[in-house]
Parts: structure tokens; C-alpha cells; sequence
């Protein structure tokens, strides 16, 4: 429900936060107000979860956004063409999700791991669709709970795991992240009381799918909430991630103290704790592979 300000309501700005973005637009909710704003500046390029001011002079024809405050975080992810993306600010935690279905990539359920390690950021794995089985999965849910990355089965058809899932969005900020098609808008529909009412918002793609198309921020309660974004096929955390890609892998980096070298990168260098780790398992080949593959990334942004 989006309300224009009349002239009755004597507000004519204020402080508000950014629900949605949409290109040539903004959707900023101000206390009880949902309020689509314009932009003020070619360059002004404001994303879900920024904290703005708003104005609506009695000239102008609508309100538009005045100022952005500084953002604790961005979370950017790559576009088709390889440029950076923003995708939402200001949040408290990654939330990633995987299903049976599509089948899980695990590469870019470490990247995002990794990304929430570097940015300080919170961590989750949700496992949805778990109506579908997840016996094929377990073996890599007990390795991050090895690390002590949360994890939690959940299906939004069934409600399952709903309830420990909810606990543990309690006051905070989410961000929903994944592949497309493993269940974040269907997720956000059973947790939000809001949600239901957008789903008409949501487009289809061009194989007829609903795909969400752009990140929307959906109220918990009055100090939670939710950010529903599109999927990705792949994440790439932005090179300055990528090049401190060891402190992403907490296994890899407690263990980088013990390697002969001081800037051993873990690769093919003699004495190398990591590798002796991986050999003798100790350390996942998986996880050690998705390392190797942000280390070969980096080399080639730098190249
Ligand atoms: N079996 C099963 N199917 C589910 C469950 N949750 C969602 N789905 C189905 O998974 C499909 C994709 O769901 P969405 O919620 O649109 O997935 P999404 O992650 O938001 O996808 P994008 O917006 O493209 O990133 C839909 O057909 C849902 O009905 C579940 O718990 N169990
Ligand atoms: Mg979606
Ligand atoms: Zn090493």
C-alpha cells in the first residue's frame, strides 16, 4: 500500500528507511507512512535498508529523498557483466539459503560464508525444502557446524523449523542470499505478516517462474526484519574480499600460523600446514578447492 503525504499531514519530511529500490525510484517507510520517493542527483544510487531523508516541499510533486546516512555495510554481488551490484545495506546477518532442489553449490555457499566473515557479519545456513529429503546434505551441514556456522532445516510448505528459524532472526536485520528457485520469497511470505500482499509485485521471468527481481525489505517485528533479494547463480565477493580471501576460511587461516612461510598462500609452497591438513583430513577438499578458486579469482582481477 503505497501512501502519498497529503496536505492535511503537516510532516513534510523526515527520517525513514528504504524498502525497496526500483532504478528510477525509491519505496521509504517514514513511521506509519510507505512513501514511493524520487531521487534527487543522477548519481544518488540508494539500495534496501538505507536510512534516508525525505522532503515533499509544497512545489514538487512528490516526496523525494534529501540525504542517505552512512551505511554500516553495502552487500554487493556481481552482475552479468561482471560489475559490482549493490543489493541492500545496513544488515546484521547473511542468511543463506540452500534446497535439495535446485541441487546445492556449495562454492557459493562458502563464498558467501566467507563474505560474512570479512564484512563481520552474522552467519546462517537455512536448509529449506527439507519436505524434499535432505540425507545427501548432511555430510556438508555437519562440516560447517564443524565450523560453527549455524545451521537449520526448514519448509515453508510445511512450516517446519520455522519456529527455530524465527528465534533466531529475533532483533536483527536479514539478509536472504542463494541460488534461485530454493524457497527465499516463499520463506518471506510465511515469516512476515506483510509478505502475502507483495506477491503481486513479484514478475515473471521468461520460462513463466515468479523471480524476484529486485531486494525488498519486509518487517518481523518492530526490531527484526527480513530482506528478501534475487538469486544468484554466483557470488564473487568484491576483490577486497577476494584478496584477503584466507581470513574467509576460519579453518584455513587458524591453521596458516603453523606453515613454514609467514605469507604462504597455501598453494604449492613446501611446508604448508593447510595442504598437510587437507591431506590428512582434517580440513574439507571441498572447502580448501573453494579457497583455492577465490585465490585464482583474485589473480585474475589483478591481472
Ligand atoms: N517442496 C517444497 N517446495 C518449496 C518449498 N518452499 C518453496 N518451494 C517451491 O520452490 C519454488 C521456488 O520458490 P521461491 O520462493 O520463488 O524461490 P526464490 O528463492 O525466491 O527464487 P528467486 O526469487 O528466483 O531467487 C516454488 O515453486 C515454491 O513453491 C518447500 O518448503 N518445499
Ligand atoms: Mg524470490
Ligand atoms: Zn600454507
Amino acid at each position: 500500500m503505497v501512501t502519498e503525504p497529503t496536505e492535511s499531514m503537516n510532516a513534510i519530511g523526515g527520517p525513514g528507511t528504504v524498502l525497496a529500490s526500483y532504478g528510477r525510484g525509491v519505496l521509504v517507510q517514514s513511521g506509519g507512512l510507505t512513501l514511493a520517493c524520487g531521487l534527487t542527483g543522477r548519481k544518488q544510487r540508494i539500495v534496501c535498508g538505507d536510512r534516508v531523508t525525505w522532503a515533499h516541499p509544497p512545489s514538487a510533486d512528490g516526496p523525494s529523498v534529501k540525504s542517505v546516512e552512512p551505511r554500516r555495510n553495502l552487500i554487493e554481488r556481481i552482475d552479468a557483466r561482471g560489475r559490482a551490484e549493490p543489493v541492500a545495506a545496513n544488515v546484521d546477518r547473511l542468511a543463506i539459503v540452500v534446497a535439495p532442489e535446485p541441487a546445492p553449490d556449495w562454492f557459493l555457499v562458502d563464498r558467501y560464508l566467507a563474505a560474512a566473515l570479512l564484512k563481520e557479519l552474522d552467519a546462517l545456513v537455512i536448509v529449506n525444502k527439507q519436505d524434499l529429503g535432505t540425507a545427501a546434505m548432511q555430510s556438508e551441514l555437519a562440516a560447517y557446524r564443524g565450523l560453527r556456522v549455524t545451521c537449520v532445516e526448514t519448509a515453508s510448505r510445511s512450516g517446519a523449523g520455522l519456529a527455530e528459524l524465527k528465534r533466531l532472526l529475533h532483533d536483527s536485520v536479514t539478509l536472504l542470499v542463494g541460488q534461485s528457485g530454493v524457497g527465499k520469497s516463499s520463506l518471506v511470505n510465511v515469516l512476515a505478516p506483510d509478505a502475502g500482499a507483495q506477491t503481486a509485485e513479484l514478475t515473471r521471468d521468461s520460462e513463466g517462474r515468479h523471480t524476484t527481481t529486485t531486494a525488498r525489505w519486509h518487517w518481523l517485528a518492530a526490531n527484526s526484519a527480513i530482506i528478501d533479494a534475487p538469486g544468484v547463480r554466483d557470488f564473487a565477493p568484491p576483490a577486497s574480499l577476494v584478496r584477503a580471501a584466507e581470513r574467509g576460511f576460519v579453518e584455513i587461516h587458524e591453521l596458516s600460523a603453523n606453515c613454514r612461510f609467514k605469507d604462504c598462500r597455501h598453494m604449492e609452497e613446501p611446508g604448508c600446514a593447510v595442504r598437510t591438513a587437507v591431506m590428512g583430513g582434517r580440513i574439507s577438499v571441498r572447502r580448501y578447492e573453494s579457497y583455492r578458486r577465490l585465490c585464482r579469482l583474485y589473480e585474475k582481477l589483478a591481472s
